[in-house]
């Protein structure tokens, strides 16, 4: 068991879910300001209003809002990244907790509503970048790392309801001011960056991932051009700010199986994973694949490539490649061949082989092994794993502990997989920043009761708790993890 030197062991939250303070300090109202609670059982709903004054409801997959809508937060509903886990108010706090386990990096992400309100102003708001200050400071004072993700699952709603956000390419110059704006302020206080949290859920999410109010396909589509070119702008603008800047990309990695040794399903198989290769394909490498182009072509879609912003993707490609890996699906043509599944943004069918969580994703720590070497071979470009854990039901104890061997066990298995995949298949892995190392909400279902961190924070789906943090078992072994280099795993 041996993993490299200087290994960025850590762990991962997003401001939306994490901060709260949604409405403090001048900060803007952001796509996921307005998206409700729900539960394993209730859809989660982004709230707006018509012209005619009525507030309505849509499901956050799936939504398609009429024209006029104007996407707000109202009276009566229960909005929970709102408060989420206050972690606006623990920073210091916080931070001195991963400092005890041994972080050498915590992967973040900077609310673009707290620099740029609406996403449209031409000067960034002081008392955000402040915020911001605090925490980079707190972080290096402990030696760990910033992995700052520029914007994770919240887009400036001012941008949705001006001009339906992504889909229109004048929001391309509002993240390049948001990006040169954090990028000058926070120059030798953050090294490692990442452009958009798993870009690819913009296919099928197109609220969660990028403020987009619709379905339609061709939006869609122009949405995610606009995301692409702006990735690439960003990369560019942060390594012109500073050369030391390592700029890395997010693809949520659905890695998919087969369920049979049909053809077709290994067809369609193959067909899943472009789903998300398409976006790293560009990302990487710095143009449209083939396949992507001609798809667009069935479907009659033309994103009119320019060029210009054709060189702007080729000038724009990656440092390195970083992703989120939870489960595994599994993919076949025969709806009836196997009980249908759900995982991270992703739908398919269950592996006889694996077990489950109790939200149902397959728990398959091969699948990570699997998935470092597809990613390396297809691109040759060093790794981070930016999320990977398991969401479950944590119970305090009367005395604050919390014993949650499963998240242990989870982890370890993980963990497992990446040594092998470093060690015997020889896999370059930089970093890996387990998902909500500190209790947070869920984004799919707005949940405080599906909890993944090391760190128990006392917030309920109720309202009930004061939001104070408490250590759980999973806390002091991942610091003895750390302390080790990931030899100690017991
Ligand atoms: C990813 C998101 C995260 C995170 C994680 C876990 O898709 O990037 O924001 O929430 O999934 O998912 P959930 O919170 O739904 O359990």
């Amino acid at each position: 068991m041996s993993f490299p030197k200087g290994f960025l062991w850590g762990g991962a939250t997003a401001a939306n879910q994490f901060e709260g303070a949604w409405n403090e300090d001048g900060k803007g109202i952001s796509s996921a300001d307005v998206v409700t609670r729900g539960s394993r059982e209730v859809l989660r709903y982004v709230t707006y209003k018509t012209s005619d004054g009525q507030i309505h409801k849509g499901p956050v997959f799936g939504l398609e809002a009429p024209e006029d809508a104007v996407f707000g937060c109202f009276e009566g509903y229960d909005y929970p990244s709102h408060q989420a886990c206050d972690g606006y108010h623990h920073v210091e706090e916080d931070i001195a907790l991963f400092a005890e386990m041994g972080f050498k990096t915590y992967r973040m992400s900077i609310n673009w509503t707290r620099i740029f309100p609406t996403g449209m102003e031409e000067e960034p708001n002081e008392a955000g970048l402040a915020f911001y200050d605090r925490l980079f400071d707190a972080c290096n004072q402990y030696g760990i790392k910033p992995l700052v993700t520029i914007s994770h699952y919240e887009t400036p709603v001012g941008l949705t309801n001006a001009w339906g956000s992504w889909v229109d390419e004048r929001t391309i110059p509002c993240f390049e001011r948001y990006v040169t704006a954090i990028g000058n302020r926070y120059k030798g206080k953050v090294e490692y960056w990442l452009t958009f949290n798993e870009i690819n859920c913009l296919e099928f999410g197109g609220w969660t991932a990028a403020g987009v109010p619709t379905c339609d396909p061709y939006k869609i589509a122009m949405a995610a051009k606009h995301q692409l070119l702006a990735s690439a702008k960003a990369v560019q603008i942060l390594h012109e700010i500073d050369p030391n800047n390592k700029v890395g990309n997010m693809i949520g990695y659905i890695v998919v199986y087969p369920l049979t040794p049909n053809p077709e399903d290994v067809l369609q198989t193959w067909k899943d994973f472009n789903k998300c290769y398409f976006f790293c394909d560009v990302q990487a490498r710095g143009y449209y694949p083939r396949y992507k182009l001609q798809e667009y072509k069935n479907k009659g879609i033309d994103i009119q490539l320019t060029d210009e912003q054709k060189a702007t993707l080729k000038n724009g490609t990656v440092d390195f490649i970083s992703f989120s890996y939870y489960m595994t699906n599994c993919i076949t043509v025969d709806p009836n061949a196997a009980e249908s599944t759900i995982g991270n943004i992703s739908m398919g069918f269950k592996n006889p082989y694996l077990k489950a969580s109790d939200w149902g994703w397959q728990i398959d720590p091969t699948g990570l092994r699997i998935a470092l070497n597809y990613m390396y071979d297809r691109y040759q470009l060093p790794l981070m794993i930016v999320e990977n854990g398991l969401g479950a039901i944590d119970e305090l104890n009367d005395d604050k502990s919390c014993h949650d061997p499963y998240h242990i066990d989870y982890l370890r298995d993980h963990i497992k997989a990446m040594d092998a995949a470093i060690n015997e298949d020889g896999v370059e892995l930089w970093g890996y920043t387990p998902w909500g190392c500190i209790d947070l909400v869920s984004a799919s279902t707005g949940e405080m009761y599906k909890r993944y961190g090391f760190i128990y924070v006392d917030y309920q789906d109720d309202g009930t708790g004061e939001g104070a943090r408490y250590k759980k078992d999973s806390f002091y072994w991942y610091k003895k993890v750390i302390a080790s280099n990931g030899e100690d795993l017991d």
